[in-house]
């Protein structure tokens, strides 16, 4: 256990408060980046943290006649899942409903080994019946191209990169209207480590 006169795991000083709209009209989709959210050292201790509390899993999907490893490793914690959400996690939990001020019940991690593995063109469908959707994307470890595509214009395509310690909140029409994607890059040579913030689904 800690000691009381350590000082608090996370201060409210180490997050960034003002973001940039990526795209944004009303019920078409709403997505604002928060450059740098957890500053480094807190960025640091997170991941190392994740690293040592995390059992990791590898889904196989089926792929027309065979069943395929999906190219990520992937964990969930939460109110509502198998393992509830680490100290660590928790406190970043609270930091982001009072950003956003949505109610997360559970966390999904991406583990990105290197630029082999990826996520292909989707959206998070299980929100697409709430009143008012809120995904909060946090990136740990290797920068990574996140790509955002309108369903109606699938050329379209905004990417941004992502970094270590940075936040995007997709909210509103952002998963009826738009896809996302982390597309492979054979320039990474590290680990990158996705958390989605979600809330009870419809
Ligand atoms: O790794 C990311 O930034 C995206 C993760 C993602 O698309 C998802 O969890 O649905």
């Amino acid at each position: 256990m800690r000691g009381a006169a350590e000082p608090p795991l996370f201060s409210a000083l180490t997050v960034a408060a003002h973001g940039e709209r990526l795209i944004g009209s009303e019920g078409d989709g709403d997505v604002t980046l928060y450059r740098g959210w957890l500053a480094r050292d807190r960025a640091e201790a997170l991941l190392a943290s994740i690293r040592a509390s995390t059992a990791w899993q590898q889904e196989r999907r089926k792929m027309y006649d065979r069943f395929v490893d999906v190219p990520r490793e992937q964990a969930w914690f939460g109110d509502d899942r198998d393992r509830p959400f680490t100290p660590e996690l928790l406190a970043v939990r609270n930091e982001l409903q009072t950003l956003t001020g949505a109610r997360f019940v559970y966390v999904l991690l991406n583990r990105y080994r290197d630029g082999r593995d990826s996520v292909a063109w989707h959206s998070d469908r299980e929100v697409q019946g709430l009143a008012h959707p809120v995904i909060a994307s946090l990136t740990l470890g290797a920068t990574r191209a996140f790509d955002l595509r309108p369903k109606r214009a699938r050329t379209d395509i905004v990417s941004i990169d992502l970094d270590h310690g940075d936040l995007l909140v997709m909210r509103g029409g952002t998963q009826t209207h738009w896809e996302h994607r982390i597309r492979k890059d054979a320039r990474i040579g590290s680990e990158r480590i996705n958390l989605t913030f979600r809330q009870q689904p419809a």
